[in-house]
């Protein structure tokens, strides 16, 4: 790329291959071409607009060698800064602007990040089953795939659907199509009853080195979560992940000071001020922020950055409904970054990998971001197009006296 490439088009493309994927195409007027995730579960076509309307037509004309000037223009700029539309835009451009420098350089995008301080990623994957039986098959079934960290959610006596829980033969997806969001019905109670022997039953089955992980999916009150952390602290978990809703980041403290049973927060957050007090009150133990939501890489290892001093891992969201363009700049993060934990990988359907064909790759309970230059995704735009968007929604979720709580 010479100093006088300038950005000619970014284009929106919408994609359905069985699940919604929105992605960023920055073209260069030399012909380097970058990608960037913009997926927003449930809210794919807000960010679509925003990129369409009012992110694109900033771009055109500018250098694609300023990835940091880009973001605090687009950052700053907005005036109306953070939340999740806004910090995914800026996370596609981000994302695309780093592809097209390493397509630029002929480097893999970690080697622009200072190289490798590790050989692999380490990842986890998710084990579902309505009851423990077929929790602990699939916890097998995980580990016969070679994966040494594994994500275990059951099903709860007395509800009909559950967070997390699946059909056992299919990948859980949990934005169900259609004009409008299906209804949960959650008690807190029942699934305080049952969680902690279903994971404990989950421990005596795998054995003490597995490395086990829950999601509470921000349920709980904090002492429920206090009470819960204490309960798990022998089935000695790799992390439980959002105990409590964390809008308000103090009431974490509570928790902190009842259970010492690892924490994971942050996949719904968007920037390093939504992590602060929870980073330097070391009131967690892993950050959660996605690279496609926080911002992208730049924005993320802002927040890897601050996690660092005050001993904080990053464990970064990486559900099957970012696409591999995500996982793929995720990866080149943690290849990179020092205090980079794990890695989320839910995997995704064979019709996915088609129209993202990718680099990376895994093995032995670990991914790789591998050594194409840039992020090493391209996107097949024909096939795209013959997966045209379909509504879909996440869930909300309501007690039984019929007032809603959090999905
Ligand atoms: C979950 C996600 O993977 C996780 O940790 O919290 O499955 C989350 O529910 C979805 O990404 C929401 O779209
Ligand atoms: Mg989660």
């Amino acid at each position: 790329m010479s100093k006088h490439d300038t950005i000619v088009s970014a284009d929106v493309i919408v994609t359905s291959p069985g699940r919604n994927f929105v992605t960023l195409k920055i073209t260069t007027a030399e012909g380097l071409v970058g990608w960037g995730d913009a997926t927003l579960n449930g809210r794919e076509l807000a960010v679509a607009s925003y990129l369409r309307d009012h992110v694109a037509p900033l771009l055109i004309g500018r250098d694609p060698a300023r990835i940091e000037d880009t973001w605090q223009y687009l950052y700053r700029g907005v005036y109306w800064r953070r939340g999740p539309v806004t910090m995914t835009s800026i996370g596609a451009v981000d994302l695309a602007l780093w592809d097209i420098k390493g397509k630029a350089t002929d480097q893999p995008v970690y080697q622009l990040l200072g190289g490798a301080v590790r050989d692999r990623v380490l990842t986890y994957t998710h084990a579902t089953g309505w009851d423990v039986p077929q929790l602990l098959d699939s916890l097998d079934a995980q580990r016969e795939r070679g994966f040494q960290a594994i994500r275990a959610q059951t099903g709860v006596p007395g509800l009909d659907i559950v967070y997390g829980v699946g059909s056992p033969d299919a990948g859980y997806e949990p934005a169900g199509r259609g004009a409008a969001p299906v209804e949960e019905v959650w008690d807190t109670a029942a699934y305080l009853r049952h969680a902690p022997g279903a994971l404990a039953a989950a421990r005596e089955h795998v054995g003490p080195e597995v490395k086990l992980l829950h999601d509470a999916h921000h349920r709980l009150t904090p002492n429920e979560a206090a009470r819960l952390g204490r309960a798990l602290e022998d089935v000695d978990l790799f992390w439980l992940e959002d105990v409590t809703p964390a809008e308000n980041q103090e009431v974490l403290r509570h928790v902190r000071r009842h259970t010492t049973t690892p924490l994971a927060i942050g996949e719904v957050f968007n920037t390093v001020w939504e992590c602060q007090t929870l980073i330097t009150e070391q009131l967690i133990d892993y950050v959660r922020t996605c690279v496609t939501h926080a911002g992208g890489i730049s924005h993320l290892r802002r927040i890897a950055a601050l996690a660092e001093v005050w001993q904080v891992k990053l464990g970064p969201h990486g559900p099957s409904d970012v696409s591999p363009v995500a996982l793929a700049a995720s990866l080149h993060v943690g290849l990179s970054t020092p205090n980079f934990a794990i890695q989320e990988y839910m995997g995704y359907e064979p019709l996915v990998h088609e129209v993202f064909r990718h680099d990376w790759s895994y093995a032995d309970g670990h991914l790789h971001p591998g050594d194409a230059p840039g992020l090493g995704v391209e996107v097949d735009e024909a096939l795209a197009a013959r997966y045209p968007y379909e509504p879909a929604y996440l869930p909300v979720a309501r007690r039984r006296d019929g007032s809603m709580t959090d999905w």
